[in-house]
């Protein structure tokens, strides 16, 4: 079947079993040949085509609701829903949106991006089926990753208990990025070992049901047996005691036999979970082979499997590198990660002290506290986390982390636009987020050699302290003179006409704009503000005293962001107000390359430089 032919999954319904094949081969190297020219998410959606097609045939969406956790494997459900002519624009500026997004679809029941989610969202939407007597399926479909999580549980207690008719599709691959983690993950290995004994159980019952006359009778008792024995030899009472109806382990790439669990899940009027064992990267023999590499990727040769553009040293990795250099003589000092080691850039110190990295899961509150804890029993934790993934941990960093002055450092990496993954994977609210938690200390570096230097400077004090970087070192050709000093700024370039205040990746952007303004005669002073909290009130009374004016700018939303903290400075010491405050709007910022973003939001060298001699012009 030609995919462009999909208008809806209605056109899916009715094909055969040779044909479904095709269609998932189809499917397959459509999302093969997109990621490999787009990049994304590719291994997970592998994974999950024939999942989807079963879903699609069997369910009636949008009438019914499907929710994907975390949202990174819906590539096939944009295919079959009606998407497949525009999927060529997947993540780009304008184009389809890696993750499900209610604007973008009806299709798209319910937008995710973080993880653990789809178990609430559906029950959510069951009880308002039901309060409004309406008749629909819901389904979540969660990953054993996204399972470590524990919304999903407090999700699962309580439709368990409330009895509310929803299905949970648990696709199980044993890997979250990595290899899956957890006390769960090994439960859910049980089980799916527990396969052998089921098709024992099978054959059994067949050659029973074969026997004349006493084989039925007799083959009544051994299903009841086989159903005791199976909750006690497979260990299925987790998801039993919590009042789900148990359905598996079943083969997640046999498209037939899901559809008819899937079937016999709309009748069992409680809430159900389907346990479907998948193999992440199915199909494409680089990704089955490595996939943590294939999880999220650039723009790749599907021959070779060589990404495309040089992608460079990461901060995470600085940091992660230096703190394991720093570890060999530091026994005090220890990482969390939640599920992120590797992209956090913490393989080679998980490799040196395994004892020492705890990988806690998607479980961000729990590793804010398990760091506190840490840190009360006399360690230096070091966490790392996505600044977006970070927002999880709000109420634990205020709580447990600044509340009791503990000594633990936030490593807050993907700071600023995540660009392509669009506004669930943006990073742009950390500031806002910590900057009035009394006694927090926030710092951004600007290059691998600050973010050492800040890591050194806060093991010398005992307090709470954030450091957010962005992914990639910037590259401003100047040599860092250090050390690190909190509440100091590093004065980058002299200029006596203005001067930009700012951090970390945009002061790219803040250094061309000031060569920029040289050519129309402004001298332009750009100022390293690394100490985000405190500020560097020296300097800052300094550049008032110039009568010159200051504008801010950040990879971040403008309210409570940098700019506010300088623009409140100012209220206080009775200095003008900044001239320009340059930040992202007050909006989520949708998907797109990081260029065309900044460009969009006037934060590119020009729409730096404009501003600047508007502000020196008035
Ligand atoms: C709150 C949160 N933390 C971290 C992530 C990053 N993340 C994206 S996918 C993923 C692994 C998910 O594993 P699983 O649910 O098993 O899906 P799979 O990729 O294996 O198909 C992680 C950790 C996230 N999306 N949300």
């Amino acid at each position: 079947m030609n995919l462009s032919e999909i208008n809806s999954p209605a056109d899916i319904k009715g094909l055969d079993s040779r044909e479904v094949e095709n269609l998932a081969g189809e499917i397959r190297e459509a999302i093969i040949r997109t990621v490999a020219l787009n990049g994304g998410h590719l291994a997970s959606n592998l994974g999950a085509v024939e999942l989807t097609v079963a879903l699609h045939r069997t369910f009636d969406c949008p009438r019914d609701k499907i929710i994907f956790d975390v949202g990174h494997q819906c590539y096939a459900h944009k295919i079959l829903t009606g998407r497949y002519n525009q999927f060529s624009t997947l993540r780009k500026t304008d184009g389809l949106c890696g993750f499900p997004r209610r604007e973008e679809s009806p299709y798209d029941a319910y937008g995710t991006g973080h993880a653990s989610t789809a178990i609430s969202a559906a029950l959510g939407m069951a009880r308002a089926r039901d309060i409004k007597g309406e008749k629909y399926s819901v389904v979540a479909v969660v990953g054993d990753g996204a399972m470590t999580g524990g919304m999903c549980y407090e999700a699962l207690n309580d439709a368990g208990s409330s009895k509310t008719p929803m299905i949970v599709v648990l696709n199980d691959n044993e890997m979250s990025i990595s290899r899956n983690v957890g006390a769960l993950s090994r439960q859910l290995t049980r089980l799916r070992l527990s396969r052998g004994w089921l098709g024992i159980k099978k054959s059994v019952g067949d050659t029973l049901n074969r026997l004349p006359v006493i084989g039925k009778p007799m083959h009544r008792v051994f299903q009841r047996i086989k159903n005791e024995l199976r909750n006690v030899l497979v260990k299925d009472r987790f998801f039993t005691s919590l009042g789900f109806q148990y359905l598996g382990p079943i083969d997640g790439h046999d498209i037939r036999s899901m559809e008819k669990i899937f079937r016999r899940c709309q009748d069992i009027g409680k809430p159900v979970l389907v346990h479907i064992v998948t193999k992440k990267g199915f199909g494409f023999a680089q990704a089955e082979e490595k996939p943590e590499k294939y999880h999220g990727v650039s723009p790749f040769e599907t021959e070779d499997g060589k990404t495309r553009g040089e992608e460079g040293p990461s901060m995470g990795k600085t940091a992660g590198e230096y703190l394991a250099e720093l570890a060999e003589k530091r026994h005090d000092l220890c990482a969390v990660t939640a599920a992120m080691t590797q992209s956090a850039g913490f393989s080679s110190f998980a490799v040196r002290f395994p004892d020492r990295l705890f990988d806690v899961g998607i479980a961000e509150e729990h590793a804010a506290v398990l760091a506190a804890g840490l840190a009360a029993g006399g360690m230096r934790p070091f966490v790392a986390i996505y600044e977006t993934f970070l927002q999880r941990a709000y109420d634990q960093i205020v709580e447990d982390i600044c509340l009791q002055r503990l000594p633990v450092c936030l490593l807050m990496d993907r700071a600023g636009l995540g660009a392509e993954d669009g506004p669930t994977h943006h990073g742009v609210f950390g500031v806002s987020m910590l900057r009035h938690i009394p006694g927090i200390r926030i710092f951004s570096p600007r290059c691998a050699e600050e973010c050492k230097s800040m890591i050194d400077w806060v093991l010398t004090r005992d307090v709470p302290a954030a450091i957010r970087y962005p992914r990639r070192i910037p590259e401003l050709g100047i040599p860092y003179r250090g050390p690190f000093e909190g509440g100091r700024w590093e004065m980058l370039r002299e200029g006596k006409d203005a001067a930009l205040l700012a951090a970390s990746s945009i002061l790219e952007e803040c250094l061309e704009a000031a060569e920029l303004l040289k050519q129309k005669g402004i001298e332009a002073a750009v100022v390293n503000a690394s100490s985000l909290r405190p500020l560097d009130e020296n300097m800052l009374q300094g550049l008032v005293g110039r009568v010159i004016p200051l504008i801010t700018v950040e990879e971040h939303v403008l309210s409570g962001g940098f700019g506010s903290a300088v623009n409140e400075w100012c209220a206080h010491a009775h200095a003008a107000a900044p001239a320009a405050m340059l930040a992202l709007p007050d909006e989520f910022i949708p998907h797109g390359s990081r260029n065309q973003l900044i460009k969009r939001y006037g934060l590119d060298r020009k729409g730096i430089a404009e501003r600047t001699a508007k502000a020196v012009e008035t």
